[in-house]
């Protein structure tokens, strides 16, 4: 069967695909209204930050981050565990970045990373 969606709405359900099922569905019928706000990421909001480090075997990256309200937690530098769509291969130290920072099973993890312009 041949599908009618534009490209650019395929590319978003695939990104939300890969963030699991449950998500990429209530994303496409919301129709890309708003931001994931479900149980399996409560802390949807972005975040600024700037990358101080990446360790790609790891999995983790190392962030300078302003006060994170939903997490409850000031402006500090702390390190995440990189989760769902997050491309550590493309940061580079000193990337102005926005992204999604949540706990899963009491670990921080870093759900989303979106590269600013310098
Ligand atoms: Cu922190």
């Amino acid at each position: 069967m041949r599908t009618t969606l534009p490209l650019a709405a395929t590319a978003f359900t695939l990104l939300f695909m890969a963030a699991g099922p449950v998500a990429a569905q209530a994303e496409h019928d919301r129709h890309h209204a708003a931001p994931p706000a479900d149980a399996s990421t409560p802390a949807a909001s972005m975040a600024d930050g700037t990358v101080r480090r990446v360790n790609v075997s790891a999995g983790t990256v190392t962030i300078a981050h302003g006060p994170l309200t939903a997490l409850n937690m000031p402006a500090m530098t702390m390190t995440f565990k990189a989760k769902g769509t997050v491309a550590l291969g493309e940061l580079s130290t000193g990337d102005k970045i926005r992204f999604v920072a949540g706990k899963e099973a009491g670990t921080l993890v870093v759900t989303a990373i979106e590269k600013l312009p310098n």
